[in-house]
């Protein structure tokens, strides 16, 4: 039974029915009823497993191909009539092409299969900033992923209406051929086709492909933007709430920073922090001339190794129901999940990620270094009131950050906007296992956007400083933070987590003129006497090494900048070429 007689929707559909050839076509409704049956399908097959009822109410352990753990940035790509428009940090492929290649592909892949059609919206339904998608995929575990990730059923498909305004995709786990696998976009055709992956940022489509590589475009073609950033809201003694959104890479520390508990002198003050996002925002200008940013998403996916009671205790209370963990290991005792980093427990009786005996064998790793859980942000203690808010919420900062064992200082402010976007620009972080490939090698990653621009970075910065102008004295002020030096043994020297919260109490109090800033070639850098350091095992001397900024290592890294905005051309602007000579002057 169809959800709606939109001509355009269901024409499409029929198309890729017609391709798939799937045995049947169930559309999603988002009833209890409907989803609970398919989680018993699931469990069926062995798709899904489901976990301990009484401590885990209404989860499932999903595990996928041991070579589909992560996104694959190789074979994602941007499919747009002019390849300089996907850039030179993007793959690219000729839409006739990457149709011819898709379509051969996918012929015939849902046969014997039941194809789900899943209407949702990215954002708050009917919302006036929320779009709308319809992903038709051949995976329950999908289903159940999208049900918790976005919001779905009939009443997404009414607030469409006869509208064409719909981002079409398509995805099929088809053979799991790694050979063939793609992630291809088309952002003038609002579609994107993924296929042959049953891992999550590959075939989630709402999440990286639609929220941030379609959306980044429609953004600046539109005069908004779509952002790799968490949001939250600082909530002083006084119960005053300011919203700060932040990009670090994947696996760089959004969820944690998104949901920090301040440590036990902010708390006892009253101070209190509100996660609005983990992952995304959805970012634009608002009557009063300020940036307001959506959680365009409903849920978490995050990362499951680390987070525990003490890093995190807010994420693990989010998935301790209606959650369902990905790639984690198997506790044979009492059937509940376990991985690196929870507790010192590893289960003695239990099965790896692959689903392996494991039994707490200290040589290999019990979860996949990338498995994740899958959460309704409801579950969230900490979630915002302003949560489904659709205008948002004004931002007073914007912060980027990454993985950085000597470079970067804690923390820094930049100048003004347009430096703010340098910096932005010239963000480098350590990879992670988020993505397939080396973990652990710098590479730039610009506004932790490297793997998820729709278009080309050199326009993407253009649209930034072009928001800067539009924004004037109205911008929130840009910061940049590294929660990751390490000291000669390899180790993290700041303690990070809920101690971020010392570093947000200097980032609101310059927003707010209330501290001063010594100032260094790359910007405003805190004086040691400014980051509050009381309760914590940290020397004053030690917070100044973390602050410290070494104008031999930025002279290097100016080479390594140089040689990146290289590859821009004349998509390079004006400003950021300026912008680096400005730094090169300083540094002397
Ligand atoms: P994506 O979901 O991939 O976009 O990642 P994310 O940016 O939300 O990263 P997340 O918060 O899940 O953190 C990833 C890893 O970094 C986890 O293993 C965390 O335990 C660890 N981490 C997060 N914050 C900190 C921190 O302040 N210090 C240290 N040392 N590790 C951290
Ligand atoms: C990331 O890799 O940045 C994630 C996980 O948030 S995924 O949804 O796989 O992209
Ligand atoms: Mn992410």
């Amino acid at each position: 039974m169809s959800l709606t007689n939109n001509k355009q929707v269901l024409s499409w559909i029929d198309e890729m029915i017609a391709l798939t050839k799937p045995e049947s076509v169930v559309w999603i409704d988002g009833s209890e009823d409907q989803l609970e049956a398919l989680r018993a399908e699931a469990c069926a097959t062995g798709e899904m497993y489901k976990l301990n009822e009484e401590k885990l109410p209404g989860c499932y352990l999903h595990r996928t191909d041991p070579n589909d753990v992560a996104r694959v940035e190789k074979q994602t790509y941007i499919c747009c009539s002019k390849e300089e428009d996907a850039g030179p940090t993007n793959n690219w492929m000729a839409p006739a092409e990457a149709y011819a290649r898709l379509n051969e592909i996918f012929d015939g892949s849902m046969k014997g299969r039941t194809a789900y059609i899943i209407p949702y919206s990215m954002g708050p339904i009917g919302s006036p900033f929320s779009k709308v998608g319809i992903e038709i995929t051949d995976s329950i575990y999908v289903v159940l992923n999208m049900v918790i990730m976005t919001r779905v059923g009939k009443a997404v498909m009414d607030a469409l209406g006869d509208s064409n305004d719909f981002v079409r995709g398509l995805h099929s786990k088809a053979q799991l051929d790694a050979s063939k696998k793609y992630i291809c976009h088309f952002p003038e055709d609002n579609t994107i086709m993924s296929v042959n992956s049953g891992y999550g940022g590959n075939v989630l489509l709402g999440k990286k492909c639609f929220a941030l590589r379609i959306a980044s475009y429609q953004g600046k073609n539109e005069g908004w933007m779509a952002e790799h950033m968490l949001i939250l809201g600082l909530e002083n003694p006084q119960g005053e709430v300011k919203y700060i959104a932040a990009a670090f890479p994947s696996a760089c520390g959004k969820t944690n920073l998104a949901m920090l508990i301040p440590p036990e002198i902010y708390k006892k003050q009253g101070y209190k922090v509100w996660c609005v996002g983990d992952d995304i925002a959805w970012i634009r200008i608002g009557e009063d001339g300020r940036l307001w940013a959506c959680n365009p998403e409903n849920g978490f996916f995050g990362v499951a190794p680390g987070t525990n009671e003490k890093s995190n205790p807010n994420a693990l209370a989010s998935t301790r129901k209606n959650s369902i963990f990905t790639n984690v290991a198997l506790n044979l005792d009492d059937n509940t999940v376990w991985w690196e980093k929870l507790d010192n427990n590893p289960p003695k009786n239990s099965l790896d990620w692959k689903g392996d005996v494991w039994n707490a064998d200290p040589t290999r790793p019990g979860a996949h270094p990338n498995s994740r859980f899958t959460a309704p942000a409801k579950n969230c203690p900490c979630v915002s009131p302003e949560f489904d808010s659709p205008k948002g919420v004004p931002l007073t900062a914007i912060v980027f950050g990454g993985r950085r064992a000597k470079t970067a200082p804690l923390c820094y402010q930049s100048f003004d906007w347009n430096n703010g976007v340098f910096v932005g620009s010239i963000m480098a972080s350590e990879t992670t296992a988020a993505a397939t490939g080396a973990v652990g090698v710098v590479r730039r990653d610009p506004m932790a956007m490297l793997p998820f621009c729709g278009y080309n970075m050199g326009d993407y910065w253009q649209h930034w400083l072009d928001m800067g102008k539009k924004l004037g004295d109205k911008a929130p002020k840009i910061f940049n933070v590294n929660w990751f030096r390490t000291d000669d043994e390899g180790n993290f020297i700041w303690p990070g987590f809920g101690d971020n919260m010392r570093v947000l109490e200097w980032i609101i109090d310059r927003c707010e003129g209330k501290v001063g800033a010594d100032e260094t070639p790359i910007g405003y850098v805190p004086s040691a006497d400014d980051i509050n350091i009381e309760g914590l095992d940290i020397s004053k001397e030690t917070l100044e090494g973390l602050l410290d900024v070494d104008p031999e290592i930025w002279k290097k890294e100016l080479s390594g900048i140089e040689e990146f905005y290289g590859k821009f051309g004349d998509k390079l602007p004006d400003e950021l070429k300026a912008q680096l000579e400005g730094l090169r002057a300083r540094l002397g």
